[in-house]
């Protein structure tokens, strides 16, 4: 029987989604590409979830597109026209983008290996970063003569500015995991065999916190990029005025007056 391209373990509140096709570096096939998704959906429309990690199997995160998958692959017949690949981003990297970045509870990658391409803009897309020493980013898509996607263009030059962004998208070089922290594109890089624990750790404390005002802030931060500071003010006011009435904010504020431990339970 055919292993699963994609696991999905469930822990207490914490869904892990992970990526399985070690000997090809779980590189993206449309396939894979659409039930990571699918699992996202799921786990979006599913109460019993407060927190999401994905991870990879084997030595690697994620190699980004698979190469050979006959939706790109470049390997043309006579007479034939090259694939589109804009139909691709189309069909299953804008979607899949889109849904990490308005899932409604915390997303943690979990990076393990190399993360390279639409791989690695896929871990940067998410709400906390965590890399095992040894795991690796590479933005692969200058070696292939593509630009970054899977949201890269938008999320590299904000989290480490235009200079360094540029250097990594133009030379496409292997970025380590403790320069990645050292620079801000990741949280935090940890021991290897640290990496799966930690993550799980974290993943299991967030899903005791008010997910919901989490979720909210991702939102703020992303929207007010694009706002003047005034704008970002009245999306706080906007924001908060919505947060002040959920069971969370009421519960957490009473618990603090009442000195006791707060239960939360808004997603
Ligand atoms: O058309 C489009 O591409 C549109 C979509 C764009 C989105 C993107 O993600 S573009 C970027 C695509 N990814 C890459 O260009 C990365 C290609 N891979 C690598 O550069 C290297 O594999 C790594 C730096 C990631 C790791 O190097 P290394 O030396 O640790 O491993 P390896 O020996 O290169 O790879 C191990 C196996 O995985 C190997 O297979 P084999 O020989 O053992 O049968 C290799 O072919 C396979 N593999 C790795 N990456 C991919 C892949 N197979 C298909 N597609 C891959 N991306």
């Amino acid at each position: 029987m055919q292993e699963p391209q994609l696991l999905s373990q469930q822990n207490g509140a914490v869904r892990t989604l992970t990526l399985n096709r070690p000997a090809a570096l779980n590189a993206f096939t449309s396939g894979l590409l659409a039930e990571l998704r699918e699992a996202l959906d799921a786990a979006a429309g599913d109460a019993s979830v407060r927190c999401v990690v994905i991870t990879g199997a084997g030595r690697a995160f994620c190699a980004g597109q698979d190469l050979s998958d006959p939706m790109v692959n470049p390997d043309l017949k006579p007479g034939e026209s090259p694939k589109d690949i804009g139909a691709l981003l189309d069909g299953f990297y804008i979607p899949l983008a889109q849904r990490v970045r308005s899932m409604p509870v915390p997303v943690i990658a979990a990076v393990n290996g190399v993360a390279a391409g639409a791989g690695a803009n896929l871990a940067l897309g998410c709400d906390l970063v965590l890399a095992g020493n040894s795991a690796s980013f590479i933005q692969a898509f200058a070696k292939i003569g593509l630009v970054p996607d899977c949201g890269g263009s938008w999320l590299l030059p904000r989290l480490v500015g235009r200079a360094k962004a540029l250097q990594l998208a133009l030379l496409g070089e292997k970025l380590p995991a403790a320069e990645a922290q050292a620079i801000g594109l990741i949280c935090k890089a940890v021991p290897d065999e640290e990496l799966a624990a930690s993550a799980q750790a974290l993943a299991q404390k967030i899903s005791q916190m008010p997910v919901r005002a989490m979720a909210q802030t991702r939102m703020a931060f992303d929207e007010a990029g694009l706002l003047d500071f005034d704008d970002a003010l009245r999306l706080e006011a906007v924001t908060q005025s919505q947060l002040g009435f959920s069971a969370d904010y009421l519960e957490g504020a009473a618990a603090f007056l009442q000195k006791r431990a707060p239960k939360f339970s808004d997603r």
